[in-house]
């Protein structure tokens, strides 16, 4: 039988490396779009691939160019799309609004436009995010709440999930949206707070550091395992009619309490370290994110089964033992 061909966009990234694992594993042919300066750094680009980076085909290409999506998309004509792509550290989206912007609305947008007209059977998702919900009204968060977005990159996310409903209502395609709640790994980028933090703490362990700068510990994610969440994209793209959906673990702490987690690992007291630091204050922050998963449960069969604690110490665990070892992280 002939293999089911993917094509994944953001692929070198946490949630594309273990989204391309997972369809390797089911027997998919897995493509990847990657922008040409990662194809001449590899090491420094494909680091999270490295397990499956022989099974994969990489094309060259850019979110910001219509025609590159465009003859990807008629070349490799894929089953199936993961638009994983994007800017998406939120802190960036107040410094540089414009190409965040730029990237992550008209990267979907042209991506959308490339599958209409060269690839119309093809299955989309699209990765939006619970920053969509931002000030939230209701919680906890589910499919019907309205968006309020506090920052440029939630707002971009609230337009590239109004093109892929627009796109799946005007032309009727396959599109849906993911609504993914944060999702954490070993692989997560050290911008983001949770590597931030157990990075950090396992340098400050092995005296390597001596502080660990943050900005507001008191605001309240809904933190999950990515490696259990792309599973989940999957599922989306196999159901008999477009939806979208939240996922999330339903459960929310605060900065604070993965601080608590991943020093305590250590035999460390975070208060001894923590160095509250104005610049990491965000302009509008989001207080407050929770998912009502209901849904995705009812109808994907979606459980969360890594919880908060076990996904800190896992975490940590890693880049204290790599650190320990004299490699770095
Ligand atoms: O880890 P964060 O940067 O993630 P954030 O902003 O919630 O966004 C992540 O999750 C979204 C899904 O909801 C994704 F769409 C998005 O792409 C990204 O993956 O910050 C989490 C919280 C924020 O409230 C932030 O203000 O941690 C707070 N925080 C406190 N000190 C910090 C810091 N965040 C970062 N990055 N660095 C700090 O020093």
């Amino acid at each position: 039988m002939k293999k089911k061909k993917i094509l994944i966009t953001g692929i070198t990234g946490q949630d594309g490396s273990y989204l391309a694992e997972y369809l390797l594993s089911l027997g998919y042919e897995v493509h990847g779009i990657v922008r040409r300066v990662a194809l001449e750094d590899p090491t420094h680009h494909f680091w999270r691939l490295q397990k499956v980076l022989d099974q994969l085909i990489l094309h060259s290409g850019s979110l910001e160019s219509f025609p590159t999506l465009f003859k990807i998309m008629r070349e490799v004509q894929p089953d199936e799309c993961y638009h994983l792509a994007a800017q998406s550290f939120v802190s960036v989206s107040f410094e540089d609004e414009f190409s965040m912007m730029q990237t992550n609305i008209n990267g979907t947008h042209y991506l959308l436009a490339a599958l209409k007209d060269a690839c119309p059977e093809c299955r989309l998702y699209f990765a939006g995010s619970s920053e969509m919900f931002g000030k939230a009204e209701e919680t906890p968060q589910r499919e019907t709440t309205r968006f309020h977005p506090r920052s440029v990159y939630g707002l971009t996310k609230v337009a590239g999930f109004e093109l892929t409903r627009n796109y799946r209502e005007a032309y009727n395609l396959f599109t849906c949206t993911g609504i993914l709640f944060n999702h954490e790994s070993p692989r997560r980028g050290y911008e983001f707070v949770t590597r931030k933090i157990s990075s950090t703490a396992a340098r400050i362990k092995l005296g390597m550091e001596k502080v660990m700068p943050l900005g507001n510990i008191e605001a309240k994610r809904d933190w999950g395992f990515a490696g259990e969440y792309v599973q989940m994209m999957h599922v989306m793209l196999q159901q008999d009619v477009p939806e979208d959906f939240v996922v999330g673990t339903g459960e929310t702490h605060t900065v604070r309490e993965f601080l608590e987690v991943v020093f305590g690992e250590l035999n460390l007291n975070y208060q001894d370290y923590l160095v509250i630091e104005k610049n990491f204050y965000r302009p509008a922050e989001v207080d407050l994110l929770v998912a009502d998963p209901q849904k995705a449960r009812e109808k994907l069969g979606w459980k969360s089964k890594m919880n908060f604690e076990e996904l800190a110490l896992q975490m940590v665990r890693h880049d204290y033992d790599i650190l320990k070892k004299g490699d770095d992280l």
